[in-house]
């Protein structure tokens, strides 16, 4: 929290004068829900901690507007530095790329970063359930809809689910554990079930090919968050093409 509080780099007032504040936000909910929707929601990441830097010799914005092109459903947008190497910046840039809906992807713990996803052009915001109680999780999701943002809650396991309430638009099951970095596919599989009903569900991490996603899309997701299998290529568009 002390972190989020130091990080400020506007007070709140300038925020709000930024003019994506103003704009009203794609659903990611709904285009998930289209039967069209390729579910794909591509991840740009410079980083990550397990893996290191990303080679690849396109730019942000060659890659989120190729996603775009290729068929994106939404895009997720790594906003963390200290471990993936995203900035402010790379949302705001995407932002002026692409008219579909960008989940800021970072570590939310307080009011402050919601307003500024907001401000910075994104749709959605992510809270990881395994780093916040169920009230911040109301707390959080309530503000996120006052600002029209939706919310995808992230959990690891069951009792995690628990933690959902009203405000929370989607679920997302994260396949990696975020301690061991170890990814086991089964969890989107054995958690699916698991999801309140109207409440679509993201599988996310370790996806790295099409018949995975054939059969999680059988087994009832309606995402699928995808970032190494591309930005570890060199030109990611081409790896998300292909
Ligand atoms: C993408 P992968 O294995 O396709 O690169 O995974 C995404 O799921 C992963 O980056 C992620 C993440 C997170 C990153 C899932 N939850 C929380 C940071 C914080």
């Amino acid at each position: 929290r002390e972190l989020a509080v130091k990080q400020q780099a506007f007070p709140l007032a300038a925020l709000q004068q930024m003019p994506a504040f103003k704009r009203t936000c794609f659903s990611l909910k709904q285009a998930l829900l289209q039967p069209s929707s390729s579910g794909i929601i591509a991840e740009h990441k410079r980083k990550s901690p397990s893996k290191g830097y990303f080679a690849s010799t396109r730019t942000l914005e060659q890659i989120v507007t190729g996603y775009a092109q290729h068929g994106a459903a939404a895009l997720s947008i790594l906003t963390d530095m200290a471990f993936f190497g995203g900035s402010a910046e790379d949302l705001m840039m995407a932002r002026a790329q692409v008219s579909i809906p960008l989940l800021r992807k970072d570590f939310i713990i307080d009011p402050y970063q919601v307003y500024e996803a907001k401000a910075l052009g994104a749709d959605v915001i992510l809270l990881i359930a395994e780093c916040l109680d169920k009230k911040t999780i109301q707390s959080l999701s309530a503000l996120a809809h006052e600002l029209g943002l939706e919310v995808l809650m992230e959990v690891h396991s069951r009792e995690q689910i628990d933690k959902w309430c009203a405000d929370v638009d989607l679920i997302g099951i994260n396949n990696r554990d975020l301690r061991t970095f170890e990814v086991h596919l089964n969890r989107s599989f054995e958690l699916v079930p698991c999801a309140p009903p109207g409440t679509p569900v993201i599988a996310e991490s370790g996806i790295h090919d099409p018949q995975i996603i054939a059969s999680l899309r059988q087994s009832g997701c309606k995402g699928f968050l995808i970032g190494e299998r591309f930005m570890h290529q060199p030109d990611p568009v081409e790896a998300f093409r292909s």
